[in-house]
């Protein structure tokens, strides 16, 4: 039987005409391949309309994945209390050969597929299958990828119209459209709705085929197919036809005369990405995910999402008024994994009395509660969250998430949690410089947000790390080759919030970011001039202090710039050490990234000889 023939016979009508308004063989095919192997009871179809949207909506409250809270539009969603968080552990990328690749969880093509059609095959039996188009970037644009989401969890798909553009009509006006294929079961669920069959976890990445399986999980992490299974898929592509694709928020800094400049920014977990493309004043493009494509010379990047799939813990009033606007509006939000008391949410932090009992992701919760393991269990998990469109945002710059061609990205920032080594910021002397001794190079020290020791440093390429699907040097290799293409490539950044003195106090208060993006933007317009230092460019202090006076009204110190900006040569001596060494013990590395190294080190071995261990930046000017 062909695949057509197959569908008409397992759809009804109404739902099997939404397909063959499609005309695309291999989207045919892709369909019965996973109706066979999946037997779902039931079949929707979602095309763009606000029926079918409504009605994936109403499903998750009848399939009890999602809750109704008190403001109309909220609910609430809770993940098992074992699948709280992205399972690295079981996420494999697929090599033909189980071939190892650095740093990468990777597992023999047919092996990894034989288990995942074990597991998956007849899993939804019982279950209604949701069939799902949208896109990554703007659709029709030279940035968008589109993508199909098979699902049977009524939750994620409910995400996914939260957090991506609807392209079922970019699927009807195009024949034969090449596309991402994502398969997701949530597998059997317990009393409470949540995946049960935790050992049988799994998310498998398949770059050959385009198509990546999540199964017994519903964190939407591991099983939102667009987010980050598409993200390893995205790299891989980008990787192949020379362009990024990147874990970075996108923002617009507001310059002097109503001129906007336009960033990217890595940082790894919970080191002030999402703080830093929230500032107040400041304009929100997209808060994980941008693709940077070379059109016509220029970088030019996209937000490849349409919502905000957020943090919540620590969420309050003051420093996050927008965030938490858009929490107190009754619009469509889903909580997830945050405490519920009489039809409200509460989470860690919130900077709000909390009361002492509800539901949360243990299910029933008081006070004290402990877990298994006698730890105590607080109201909200600390990677609870909360899923939103960008458009609720006061701070959105929509034209700039709407626009075909992107924005034209003035700067790059790297970022990571470091205590003792790199300024609070710094440009790159060029592409180069700033590609190997900034992206490459971040160490981020680990948290009490972490299982495992704090304040280890762990190295993490552009904070990509987890989600990397191809090997380092191939990466690398593609970013140098991206910037050489360009007429003038962004300028790359460094900043660390995480600097601190001999008595372990910061030395930045939480605000200080907002300056060293003013900063970016003068940079980039050529209108302040720097110290050159051997690991790049750094602020001059007069620039600085004008800046917090003009931005804070407060006076910034020479006693706290000279601080904060001194040259720690030790340290900075050690950690060109320490990723030397993680590069040596890997093949196929950019010879540039080597003479990088050995150029910065050399660099401050003589500027050591001049000045001593600790360079007060005064020195240098
Ligand atoms: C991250 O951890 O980088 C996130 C959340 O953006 S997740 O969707 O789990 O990847
Ligand atoms: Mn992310």
């Amino acid at each position: 039987m062909n695949s057509l023939d197959y569908l008409k016979n397992v759809m009804d009508e109404e739902q099997f005409e939404k397909i063959t308004k499609i005309k695309n063989h291999a989207l045919y095919e892709f369909l019965s391949e996973y109706i066979r192997l999946l037997s779902p009871s039931k079949i929707f179809v979602a095309t763009n309309s606000e029926d079918d949207e409504l009605y994936i909506r109403n499903r998750a409250i009848v399939y009890q994945e999602e809750q109704l809270l008190k403001m109309p539009g909220h609910t609430v969603h809770f993940d098992n209390y074992y699948d709280q968080a992205r399972d690295k552990e079981h996420t494999y990328i697929l090599t033909p050969h189980g071939e190892k690749l650095p740093y990468l969880n990777t597992i023999k093509r047919d092996k990894g597929l034989e288990e995942i059609r074990k597991i998956m095959n007849g899993i939804m039996k019982e279950k209604e299958l949701f069939i799902l188009f949208f896109s990554l970037g703007p659709k029709n644009s030279p940035f968008m990828v589109p993508a199909v989401q098979l699902t049977d969890s009524a939750y994620v798909a409910h995400s996914e119209f939260l957090l991506y553009r609807k392209a079922y009509d970019v699927f009807e006006e195009n024949e034969n459209l090449e596309f991402l294929k994502f398969v997701h079961s949530e597998g059997e669920v317990d009393e409470r709705k949540t995946s049960k069959n935790l050992d049988k976890r799994r998310v498998i990445i398949d770059l050959e085929k385009n198509i990546c399986y999540a199964v017994n999980t519903q964190y939407a992490g591991n099983t939102i197919g667009l987010k980050k299974p598409a993200f390893r898929l995205t790299i891989n592509k980008a990787v192949k036809e020379n362009w990024l694709s990147e874990h970075m928020f996108l923002m617009g800094v507001n310059g002097p005369k109503g001129r906007v400049s336009y960033f990217t920014g890595a940082f790894p977990s919970m080191c002030g990405k999402t703080s830093t493309c929230m500032l107040v004043g400041e304009r929100l493009v997209g808060d994980d995910l941008s693709f940077i494509k070379n059109i016509n010379g220029e970088a030019r990047a996209v937000n490849v999402e349409y919502g905000v799939f957020g943090i919540i813990q620590g969420v309050n009033k003051e420093d996050d008024p927008y965030i938490w606007q858009v929490l107190h509006t009754p619009q469509e939000i889903i909580f997830s994994n945050v405490l519920i008391h009489e039809g409200k949410p509460y989470w860690n932090d919130m900077g709000e009395e909390i009361p002492c009992k509800g539901e949360n992701h243990s299910g029933k919760w008081w006070c004290g509660k402990k877990d298994s393991k006698g730890h105590e269990i607080p109201p909200s998990h600390k990677n609870a969250r909360f899923t939103a469109r960008l458009i609720y945002f006061p701070n959105l710059d929509r034209e700039a998430l709407d626009s075909q061609h992107g924005v034209k990205l003035s700067g790059m920032i790297f970022g990571g949690r470091d205590s003792d080594t790199w300024p609070p910021v710094c440009e790159s002397f060029d592409w180069e410089h700033g590609v190997i001794m900034k992206g490459a190079s971040i160490e981020s020290e680990t948290t009490a947000a972490t299982l495992g020791k704090e304040g280890v440093r762990k190295f993490n390429i552009m904070s990509i790390l987890d989600f990397m699907s191809v090997h380092l040097g191939k990466y690398l290799r593609n970013y140098l080759d991206f910037g050489k293409k360009l007429k003038a490539p962004p300028k790359i950044f460094a900043v660390n919030y995480f600097l601190r003195d001999e008595n372990g106090k910061y030395l930045n208060t939480k605000l200080d970011k907002k300056i060293w993006l003013k900063w970016m933007d003068l940079r980039v317009h050529g209108e302040v001039d720097a110290v050159e230092t051997p690991i790049g460019y750094i602020p001059r202090y007069e620039d600085l202090q004008k800046l917090f006076r003009e931005v804070f009204n407060r006076e910034y110190r020479r006693e706290d710039y000279e601080k904060q900006f001194t040259i720690r040569v030790p340290e900075l001596l050690s950690k060109i050490d320490r990723i030397r060494k993680i590069y040596s013990e890997m093949d196929n590395i950019p010879q540039e990234l080597f003479e990088q190294l050995d150029a910065e080190e050399k660099r401050l071995i003589e500027a050591k000889e001049k000045y001593g261990d600790h360079i007060s930046p005064f020195s240098l000017y």
